[in-house]
């Protein structure tokens, strides 16, 4: 390992722009953008995928990336008490980690580097979710992890019997019973180069380890596998082993047999992991060989990510529907509302009851009306009469009004609430949202904010009234007697007007209106009567619809707050097919894979390696032996790819 190899460790990021760094930390920061906050089926799913992708991005395949030199990360992975730290002790010859199944989730797992490689691992380069513990965690340094959470650390170990070029990282039990640790061995294996996936002879076939393998080889992780424990004369357990990794994908994939011997302080007699050993020293020497297995595990971790990519766009989409179907619901509650309140507000509904009374106590019922149907002179006469010197009781109309068009406003807002609320909790996106929330009925401000807006809407029309009356000579003097009796007509009409047709013409509330009206054209004028009640009617139109917007958006409001409607699907596929685009270029760029053959082991090898029964040479076998015992031969006659080829040493398994 030369220096110039690693010296991209701390360069600028390459590839930024459309290289497939650059396109994967665009979707990176797009994946980081989704947040997926609304319920329905499959959105656990789709938000386990999102942080799965973040993490393979983060943990793996940007650092790889942009430090395309640094050591391949080895990640020993496989089922409890299966032989993993046992295994990686053997090779380095001591116990650097902890074997046994104690405490396991109190304990960090520990990440074997050659110390110059340490600069790889001590940074957050590489899992950066990680905290990092350093040195040796010995005998009494049980409670050192105490004050990090160990499910979330790295212990890191400088060893130099491990090659350069290489880090193992001893991962928790794919089958812990503690979540956080299955988690985090789930992690790590993403974060790997290459598994090294440990299995034993009586437990190779148990469901769990083969689940994540069978993941591993859905997205061309390198794999290979190693079975401890195997006695002689165990045939059948190899080839039974060999069809369930063509069964999962992994046909290619190396396969290791440790046969069962005792252990000496720990570690398994050095012929035992002898061709492990002699593998992996080869691999760590063969700088080609770790850049192909690289490789291939990257591209597979790409083309993984496309795909999810592209299921994650799908589930963006199906957030933007979300939202709008819920906001859609809120909008078609509360457009009726305001429907409501607006034909109730002009069929003549509001002219009856109460209302009626308090307006025939102040027209009465007989001389007025009766001068209004001989004309308008008469009219005049009779209005200055009338109200000459009687203190109006327009006032009481004006409340009647009021009452009654607030209890209209308040029925249909609480009717909406009431209506959205059902829908809502109907559906599992807007139920969840309901969560905490007490909207089933209209604001508990409502009442004071309606009556607010009723008295707002009673002085909008007093003051078109005097308006009208200064903008027109002659009319003030009829005003003097009767802006309150000019203005409670109006309101009167405009309860009786729909589409700029008033009372008379919508042929609607009898006498009421067409006193109203009678009495506000004898003063105004037809052309201005007829301006007026679309200008009343407008105002009290816009007063109500504001306040039933404000009702409806205490539920948009909780959308808003989410931000579902930004999830952007159609982005996140244009991203994808930018880092298909990218790992097509790079793939077509890739020079053709040199092809040396290993190098002879420089610098240290590991603990075994060279130490087959076959004469020492480099991966020239695959099952193992201890004292001197024949082992069954591991593999089929499947066509190996050519880096492991020249890997195990250019041939298939003897003996087949
Ligand atoms: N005899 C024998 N014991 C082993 C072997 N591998 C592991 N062990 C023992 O099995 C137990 C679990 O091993 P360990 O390496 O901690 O498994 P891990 O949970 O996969 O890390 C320990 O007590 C080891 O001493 C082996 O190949 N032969
Ligand atoms: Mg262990």
């Amino acid at each position: 390992m030369t220096e110039p190899e690693v010296s991209d460790a701390h360069a600028a990021p390459v590839g930024a722009g459309g290289g497939l760094l650059g396109t994967l930390e665009r979707l990176r920061a797009r994946l980081g953008a989704l947040t997926l906050p609304l319920e329905g089926p499959g959105v656990d799913g789709a938000r386990a995928d999102r942080a799965a992708a973040a993490a393979q991005l983060d943990d793996y395949l940007l650092p790889r990336l942009r430090a395309r030199s640094a050591p391949l990360l080895v990640v020993v992975g496989g089922s409890t008490g299966a032989g993993k730290s046992t295994l990686v002790n053997s090779l380095l010859g001591s116990e650097v980690t902890a074997p046994g199944v104690l405490r396991p989730t109190t304990r960090a797992p520990v990440l074997v580097h050659h110390p110059l490689d340490e600069r790889w691992y001590s940074t957050e380069r590489v899992l950066p979710g990680l905290a990092r513990l350093t040195g040796h965690p010995g005998a009494g340094a049980r409670g050192d992890d105490a004050s990090i959470d160990a499910a979330r650390a790295l212990r890191l170990v400088a060893s130099d019997a491990l090659p350069r070029g290489l880090a193992l990282l001893d991962a928790p039990d794919v089958d812990s019973v503690d979540v956080g640790n299955r988690r985090l061995a789930a992690q790590l294996l993403d974060a790997a180069d290459l598994w090294l996936f440990v299995t034993t002879a009586a437990r190779y076939a148990d469901a769990v380890p083969w689940d994540v393998l069978h993941r591993a080889a859905a997205r061309h992780a390198q794999v290979a596998l190693v079975v401890d424990r195997v006695d002689p004369g165990t045939e059948e357990v190899v080839q039974d082993l060999r069809r369930m990794m063509d069964e999962n994908g992994l046909p290619d994939a190396p396969l290791f047999l440790v046969p069962e011997a005792p252990l000496t302080d720990g570690l398994l007699p050095e012929q035992a992991v002898a061709d492990v050993a002699t593998w992996l020293t080869a691999l760590g020497a063969d700088a080609p060989a770790r850049e192909a297995v690289a490789t291939a595990t990257r591209d597979g971790v790409v083309d993984d990510l496309v795909r999810r990519t592209r299921v994650l766009a799908d589930a963006a989409d199906v957030q933007v529907a979300t939202d709008s179907r819920l906001r859609r619901t809120v909008a078609a509650a509360y457009d009726d509302a305001a429907a409501h309140v607006r034909a109730a507000t002009s069929d003549g509904a509001m002219l009856r009851g109460e209302v009626l009374a308090r307006w025939q106590e102040l027209v009465g019922t007989g001389d007025l009306l009766r001068s209004v149907e001989q004309g308008v002179g008469r009219v005049r006469d009779a209005l200055t009469g009338f109200f000459r010197g009687t203190p109006a009781p327009a006032p009481r109309v004006e409340q009647a009004i009021a009452h009654g068009l607030a209890a209209v406003v308040l029925d249909a807002a609480d009717e909406a609430a009431e209506r959205t609320h059902a829908a809502w909790r109907g559906d599992p996106a807007g139920a969840a949202l309901l969560q905490g929330l007490d909207l089933a009925r209209a604001s508990t401000t409502l009442r004071a904010e309606v009556d607010a807006q009723v008295r707002g809407w009673q002085s909008d029309v007093l003051a078109l009234v005097r308006e009208q009356g200064q903008s027109r000579r002659g009319t003030a003097r009829y005003l003097s007697f009767g802006v309150n009796v000019a203005g409670v007509s109006l309101m009167v009409l405009a309860f009786a007007s729909t589409g700029g047709l008033t009372g008379i013409e919508v042929g609607i509330a009898g006498g009421t209106a067409v006193v109203a009206q009678k009495l506000l054209e004898a003063v105004f004028g037809d052309d201005a009567v007829r301006r007026l009640t679309v200008e009343a009617r407008e105002r009290l139109d816009a007063r109500v619809t504001d306040l039933l917007a404000r009702e409806a958006e205490r539920y948009t409001a909780q959308l808003d707050a989410l931000g579902a409607a930004q999830a952007d699907g159609a982005e996140l596929r244009a991203v994808a097919e930018d880092v298909e685009r990218a790992a097509r270029a790079d793939r077509a760029a890739r020079p053709a894979a040199a092809s040396s053959g290993p190098s002879p082991a420089v610098g240290p090898a590991l603990r075994g390696a060279g130490a087959t029964r076959r004469g020492g040479t480099p991966g020239g076998t695959v099952s193992g032996t201890a004292s001197g015992e024949q082992t069954p031969p591991a593999d089929g006659a499947t066509a190996r790819r050519g880096w492991w080829r020249r890997l195990l040493g250019g041939h298939r398994r003897d003996g087949a």
